[in-house]
């Protein structure tokens, strides 16, 4: 054959593919119309197969106009399976059709949890008012949460508290009072000591006011000169700018071993209104913290000298501040993670 006829050969074969490509229109034909162009039975692999009969010198010129077929017509199935796919992507679009009219999808945001709403309000109060926020550890030894705020073993004082023992001298800490201990020992007797500390505390618990864990925020105030007056104006200050003017407040005389004198203090009730109902146990109030002077035995206890100073701590109930403030009939609430009564906080 020569090279005149093979180009003629060529072409023919070139322009049927071309002819034929102008039928294709969905993957199934595209891919047979390859192998029908450039599979192992079409007219370019017969061409190809042809060559091994060929001098050297005509393989190279054949070779040549060959290789203008093959581009060609792989250059024809690339153009066509573009196309297709353009114009799957537009079917596929068009089927599924944006409604921009719809509504979105509701993000449900998270939000602060009422117990940490509460500590965030006071923890402001006090750190405005100089106070610094102190730590202690929620396992704590039996000395630091009893012995050395006055509590010795055996005193009748630790029945108002059932503790989580953990190990021997271990428990889970009852009150933030054990924090007291730890700061004035950390101190090494020198004041003027100003610190509160919100924690978790644990004791054996259990109604719709008590509850097995609980918060408390601590203070404590050692100076020179700090007063019972002081303790109760600061603490007058606090409910008044937790609660507002009109819940009324009470102080009364109270016991801690590690306090004299000592007192409580009292909320009307926000499910009564002081008038008296199952929730307040029929008293009206609902006691929310406990305070007065440090006891001279705990200064000594811890380093201090309770001729040369003196002082005031209180230990407030986080859990059922949050009870008052938000109306929560049940403390269990507060730790149950219910996300449908965690929602109703979002937009506070
Ligand atoms: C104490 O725990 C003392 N450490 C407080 C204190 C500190 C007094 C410093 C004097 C000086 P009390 O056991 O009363 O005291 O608890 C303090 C507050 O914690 C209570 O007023 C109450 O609000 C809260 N509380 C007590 N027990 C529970 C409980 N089981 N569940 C929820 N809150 C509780």
């Amino acid at each position: 054959m020569t090279i005149l006829e093979f180009r003629q050969q060529c072409e023919k074969a070139l322009d049927s593919c071309r002819k034929e490509s102008q039928e294709v229109d969905s993957l199934d034909k595209l891919n047979a119309f390859k192998g029908r162009h450039l599979g192992k039975k079409s007219a370019l692999t017969s061409f190809y197969q042809g060559m091994k009969d060929l001098s050297l010198e005509d393989r190279k010129v054949f070779g040549q106009v060959l290789s203008e077929l093959k581009a060609n017509i792989t250059a024809i199935y690339e153009e066509r399976l573009k196309e297709i796919d353009e114009k799957m992507l537009l079917e596929k679009m068009a089927k599924k059709k944006v409604d921009i009219s719809l509504p979105g999808f509701d993000k449900a945001t998270g939000t602060i949890h009422p117990y940490f709403k509460v500590v965030r309000e006071i923890v402001d109060f006090f750190v405005g008012l100089g106070f610094v926020v102190a730590d202690g550890p929620e396992v704590e030894t039996d000395e630091n949460n009893f012995e050395r705020v006055n509590i010795p073993k055996d005193h009748p004082a630790r029945d108002m508290q059932d503790s989580f023992v953990i190990s021997d001298g271990w428990i889970l800490r009852s009150h933030t009072s054990a924090v007291q201990s730890r700061v004035m020992k950390e101190m090494g007797g020198k004041e003027p000591v100003k610190i509160i500390c919100p924690g978790k505390v644990y004791r054996r618990d259990n109604d719709a006011t008590h509850s097995h864990q609980f918060g408390q925020i601590e203070g404590l105030v050692i100076s020179k000169d700090a007063t019972f007056a002081n303790l109760l104006e600061l603490l007058t200050k606090l409910l008044r700018h937790l609660f507002g003017e009109k819940r009324s407040v009470r102080f009364r005389p109270s016991f801690f071993p590690f306090t004299e004198p000592s007192i409580e203090a009292d909320i009307s009730c926000f499910e009564c209104d002081g008038k008296g109902c199952s929730f307040c146990k029929n008293t009206g109030w609902i006691e929310i913290l406990g305070a007065g002077m440090v006891h001279p035995n705990v200064l000594r206890l811890n380093g201090y000298d309770d001729k040369a100073c003196q002082g005031f701590a209180f230990g407030l109930g986080i859990d059922r501040i949050a009870m008052l403030k938000y109306g929560i009939d049940d403390i269990k609430k507060l730790y149950l993670d219910d996300a449908d009564f965690l929602a109703q906080f979002r937009k506070e």
